[in-house]
């Protein structure tokens, strides 16, 4: 009898399928955040050259879509850009089509360069204008087409990394190249987005946003309905959620997508939250600090903030508004019960 006569009981519990929680506490039950993530800044005039270099040497019958990823320097295989949250800059031209496809994953679109592209989202053509938030909720249909003149440049936006977290992706080509145009064009963006005043004879029966197009017009509207009388959030100024008009709530259920507005000067509260974000510079320059990183950011850059990092906003120009696209994973913390926030300046915790 006794103990076994294995020389180490470390390597036999592994071959047995146990390992010794005493070594893995601080892994597995942190005493804070610790993401894999860094803060990062991905400049849109660097890369742009690279989408049109590609443009031209790789055709969509070789690319289900002409995307560059864009991936965190720590999270490569696969590749993401935080760690719940994907982006990638797609670019489409004259004539070309994306062929049709459907993913559980929820996706959407923020238009970048250029008009005359659509996507036929479940039978209706939603088309794209710069500064507009297209939707392609989880398994719904979505092709790409161009009909316009000159190359398009969007961005896209994946929560692949929660569904493959649950490994709970299924992914389906349509069949045909393109979808048949079943209802007139952009006919949801024109009936729901009025939340106000929705139609009572169709409500569809989804979690998501039955919007297909929020479009830059009606951002530009809310902005300038508010005008200068909003005060705004201390850390992310004059900060707008898109909504789901049918629910008040996010546009998909993992994630919420924001446009704010920073005054000249803006000098937003540093703060630290357990969401991972996602930014896009609509326009201006200002700064991000993130971490210990300070990155300067300017028209069309991305950057993403990982979870729990030090976090504030600035808009260096003394004159000129900018604007931030943004999205977060909130609903998924939210539901979950794991959102937490700290100002650190102002000693206040959530
Ligand atoms: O345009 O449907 O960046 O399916 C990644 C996956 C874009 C798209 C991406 C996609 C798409």
């Amino acid at each position: 009898m006794g103990a076994p006569s294995t020389p180490d009981p470390y390597q036999a519990i592994a071959q047995l399928g146990a390992a010794p929680l005493w070594r893995y506490f601080g892994d597995v039950l942190p005493a804070q955040p610790k993401p894999k993530a860094v803060p990062y800044l991905w400049r849109y005039a660097a890369l742009r050259p690279y989408l049109h270099h590609f443009l031209e040497t790789c055709s969509l019958e070789e690319a289900e879509r002409r995307v560059l990823m864009l991936v965190n320097p720590e999270l490569t295989e696969p590749p993401a850009t935080t760690t719940s949250l994907y982006a990638g800059l797609q670019i489409i031209g004259p004539g070309e089509t994306a062929q049709a496809h459907r993913h559980t994953s929820n996706a959407f679109r923020y238009v970048i360069e250029g008009t005359g592209a659509y996507t036929t989202v479940n039978g209706e053509r939603v088309h794209m204008h710069p500064g507009d938030l297209l939707m392609t909720p989880g398994w719904h249909w979505h092709d790409h087409e161009h009909e316009g003149d000159a190359p398009m440049i969007w961005l896209d936006a994946l929560d692949y990394p929660i569904t493959n977290a649950f490994d709970a992706n299924f992914f389906e080509l349509y069949g045909e190249r393109t979808q048949k145009s079943t209802v007139p064009d952009d006919l949801s963006s024109r009936q729901f987005i009025h939340g106000q005043l929705s139609p009572a004879w169709a409500v569809p029966h989804t979690s998501s946003s039955p919007v297909g197009n929020y479009p830059w017009a009606e951002t530009s509207r809310a902005f300038d309905a508010i005008a200068d009388d909003a005060v705004g959030s201390e850390v992310e100024g004059i900060i707008l959620e898109y909504k789901n008009p049918l629910t008040g709530g996010p546009v998909v259920p993992t994630m919420s997508c924001r446009i704010s507005r920073l005054r000249p000067g803006f000098r937003g509260a540093r703060t630290r939250r357990t969401t991972s974000a996602i930014y896009h510079v609509v326009r201006g320059t200002g700064t991000a600090l993130v971490g210990d990183q300070h990155l300067d950011w300017t028209d069309k850059d991305v950057f993403a903030v990982p979870p729990w990092a030090d976090f504030e906003l600035r808009n260096d120009s003394g004159t000129e508004d900018a604007f931030l696209f943004s999205w977060t994973n909130e609903p998924v913390l939210r539901a979950l019960g794991f959102l937490r926030e700290e100002l650190p300046e102002r000693g206040s915790q959530s």
